[in-house]
């Protein structure tokens, strides 16, 4: 099997791709279990072969999905730390490491519930976007804390993620709204806070997330309502610190008409971005699991995460 694809890995591959494994931590996590996968049955004959078994098994997983940055992450922070002499060591090396990537995960996204709870009062009403588990994590913190807490969820078109908000704030005893997207505004002198995750933040501070979160945080900004983005430090895009840009995933159209109303409608155009970008000015507050931040410092705390450099340790498209 040297040098293939484990099908798990191929597996979570297309899963990605497809969204069935979606959201940036979730990404994340499954593209470092992925890695410990094809590791654990690499049948490489030698240290060379492994570790370029495992450089393209890296560029698999991160060519599924181009926006979250926590994906590139993952795989820089697994891959980082395949060391070793033989295949035995390097295999050891990469199981340990996604299995200590997974923890720092989960106990990020904990720390992180527990700061971004506590701008949350008893009583507040939060209107979030799409579906975040970091943004969850906020308000789960919360409610354990004992605030009762309200929510206007947006059902987030064209995949509808605010459902599996609405489903997950219920479960955790939050008073719940679902609402269509083009409703928010109206709804915005309703609630105390906008919260959302994100997918990748730029070192100028600029959000990257859902495709509609920057005219929510225009709108929200108009009403006076505080803009809290909840974002573990695996979402801050190192690259941009060097002047790349993030790039903006355009999915199927299919997502948002289906053939038949594609063929009632004719011979127009249909785009579908995934993401947008909320500049700086109209974010309010980052929370992460090193603190809060105003958006125009995290430039600060990514410099002392990644350095001035981000390596790709996973394999050039041509290897
Ligand atoms: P967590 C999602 O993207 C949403 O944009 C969400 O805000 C972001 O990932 C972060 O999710 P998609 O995968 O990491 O639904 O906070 O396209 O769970």
């Amino acid at each position: 099997m040297s040098e293939a694809f484990h099908p798990e890995l191929e597996a979570t591959a297309e899963r990605i791709a497809s969204m069935e494994i979606r959201g940036a931590a979730t990404i994340a996590g499954a593209a470092a279990e992925a890695l410990a996968t094809q590791a654990r049955a690499s049948d490489a004959a030698d240290p060379a072969g492994f570790r370029r078994e495992h450089r393209r098994a890296g560029r698999r997983l991160y060519d599924t999905r181009p926006t979250a940055v926590s994906l590139p992450n993952a795989l820089r922070y697994v891959l980082d730390r395949m060391d070793g002499d033989s295949v035995a060591e390097l295999r050891a090396s990469v199981v340990e490491a996604a299995e200590a990537f997974q923890t720092r995960l989960d106990r990020a996204q904990t720390d992180l519930g527990e700061i971004g709870a506590n701008r949350l009062r008893d009583g507040d009403t939060v209107m979030t976007h799409c579906h975040s588990t970091d943004a969850l994590a906020c308000v789960e913190a919360a409610v354990e804390q004992g605030k009762e807490l309200s929510a206007v969820v947006k059902e987030t078109r064209p995949r509808n993620q605010g459902h599996i908000t609405a489903e997950q704030l219920r479960a955790a005893g939050v008073d719940v709204t679902l609402i269509v997207d083009s409703a928010a505004r109206r709804y915005l002198d309703e609630v105390d806070h906008v919260l959302v995750g994100a997918d990748s933040i730029a070192a100028d501070g600029s959000v990257v997330n859902k495709i509609g979160t920057s005219g929510l945080a225009v709108n929200a900004r108009e009403r006076g309502v505080p803009i809290v983005v909840a974002a573990q430090t695996i979402k801050l895009h190192p690259e941009t610190l060097t002047g790349q840009t993030v790039e903006i995933e355009m999915r199927a159209e299919t997502e948002v008409v289906d053939d038949e109303t594609r063929a009632e409608i004719g011979g127009v155009a249909v785009e579908n971005p995934a993401f947008d970008v909320t500049p700086p000015r109209y974010v309010d507050a980052i929370v992460t699991e090193s603190g809060q931040f105003p958006p125009e410092t995290i430039v600060t705390l990514m410099r002392e995460l990644f350095g001035e450099s981000a390596a790709r340790p996973w394999a050039d498209s041509e290897e």
